[in-house]
């Protein structure tokens, strides 16, 4: 067994809809033939994942009859106890049908709304069923191209009126489950409301439930808006909010290309695998790793296993490599230079008239700080030679 080879304590999992991808695209028909549920199952297994995650009609299509729905589900369980994979994560598909064809939630049409509640709460109990402890919500649909048809304050407050109603639906249940709301600027909108993780965070902070809702960033959607993935990371884990992660490949300025994890801009993987690992010193995120890619439209199912194996490997490539930069002297030296920790204490754990005079009293040598080198260009070149292999 390799360094790299996946354990389950990586917690590294995969949706129904990421290896079951059949390579269909907005030109082209697919390129493999669908594979269902239960071989899926088995087939992460063999490439050593933890995990499982799934929409509702990932598994149960769309209008099945009850007792279909049983059939399917018991199934599905049998493959679960045979393989020993989990199911951390569900979720709705609340943006296939052509019923979301305004939205699910933020739809302008009631019933709309109506029926996208009801669906949710059936895929509550189907994840409750399976053993789920993360209800992601990714509002895909939840946004305009026409703008004109709706005041976009209505679109949050609908938004927020959803969320509340399910999150005391959850608890009604003894369910146990946090939610996690998932942001992306655009696609398949033109625009999408909540766009980015930060606003995720502030609208959290207006639920009445504030507590049980997290968010669950993904670095292309986060890419796609032109913004720092991990700063964006480092952000809900500094509000104790990271509740899930999607993680995978993106090329900037580009449509959502969902690739291999660590296939794309290599320093924003290593930087992200740091912070989430906390080789830096910080807590380390502690929750499933979940890669929301898809293999290239060029591969058959062998090629998909191989994607999959491919994803978690680079995550334990970058871990391992994050670990031997931080333990790098020279690394530390330059990180540690700036301490003082003096200063710092008079800067931590809030104000008091003491302080205040004590900091205005300081006798702050600004231009000979204004003149020292921070040695950032030699930390970088650092990074770039323990990631490049030739250091560590
Ligand atoms: C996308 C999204 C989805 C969601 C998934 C789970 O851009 O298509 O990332 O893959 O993550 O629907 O909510
Ligand atoms: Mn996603
Ligand atoms: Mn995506």
């Amino acid at each position: 067994m390799s360094l790299f080879d996946p354990v389950e304590e990586d917690r590294f999992t995969f949706g129904l809809w990421t290896v079951g991808n059949p390579g269909r695209d907005p030109f082209g028909e697919p390129v493999r033939p669908r594979v269902g549920p239960n071989d899926i199952v088995r087939g992460l297994a063999a490439c050593g994942a933890h995990g499982v995650n799934l929409h509702d009609n990932d598994l149960v299509p769309f209008g099945a009859s009850a007792r279909e729905r049983d059939r399917i589900v018991k199934e599905f369980q049998a493959a679960l106890a045979e393989t020993g994979l989990k199911v951390p994560m569900a979720t709705t598909n609340l943006f296939s049908h052509p019923v979301f064809k305004d939205g699910a939630f933020t739809a302008n049409d009631p019933k709309v709304r109506a029926f996208a509640l009801q669906k949710t709460m059936r895929a509550m109990d189907l994840g409750a069923e399976l053993g789920a402890k993360i209800f992601v919500f990714w509002g895909g649909r939840e946004g305009s191209e026409a703008d004109a048809c709706r005041d976009p304050r209505d679109a949050w407050g609908r938004m927020r009126d959803a969320i509340d109603f399910l999150c005391e639906y959850c608890k009604e249940q003894g369910y146990g489950m946090k939610f996690a709301l998932e942001a992306k600027p655009n696609e398949p909108r033109g625009d999408i409301y909540l766009p980015t993780t930060g606003h995720m965070l502030h609208f959290i902070s207006t639920l009445q439930n504030e507590a049980m809702v997290g968010v669950n960033p993904e670095v292309a959607h986060e890419v796609m808006a032109g913004l720092s993935f991990a700063h964006n990371v480092a952000e809900a884990m500094a509000c104790d909010k990271l509740f899930h992660i999607d993680l995978n490949g993106q090329k900037i300025g580009r449509y959502d290309q969902d690739l291999r994890f660590g296939s794309e801009d290599q320093k924003g993987a290593f930087l992200l695998v740091r912070l989430l690992e906390g080789t830096l010193g910080g807590a380390p995120y502690t929750g499933p790793l979940h890669f929301d890619a898809h293999a290239y439209r060029s591969e058959d199912q062998d090629g998909v296993w191989e994607f999959a194996k491919g994803c978690m490997r680079t995550y334990k490539i970058l871990k391992h490599k994050a670990q031997a930069f931080d333990a790098d002297p020279e690394v530390r030296d330059i990180i540690q230079a700036q301490r003082d920790d003096a200063v710092d204490a008079l800067l931590c754990g809030g104000y008091s008239p003491e302080k205040a005079q004590e900091l205005k009293s300081l006798d702050i040598d600004a231009a000979k700080i204004g003149e020292r080198g921070l040695r950032y260009e030699r930390l970088d070149q650092l990074l770039v030679e323990h990631l490049l292999g030739v250091r560590g």
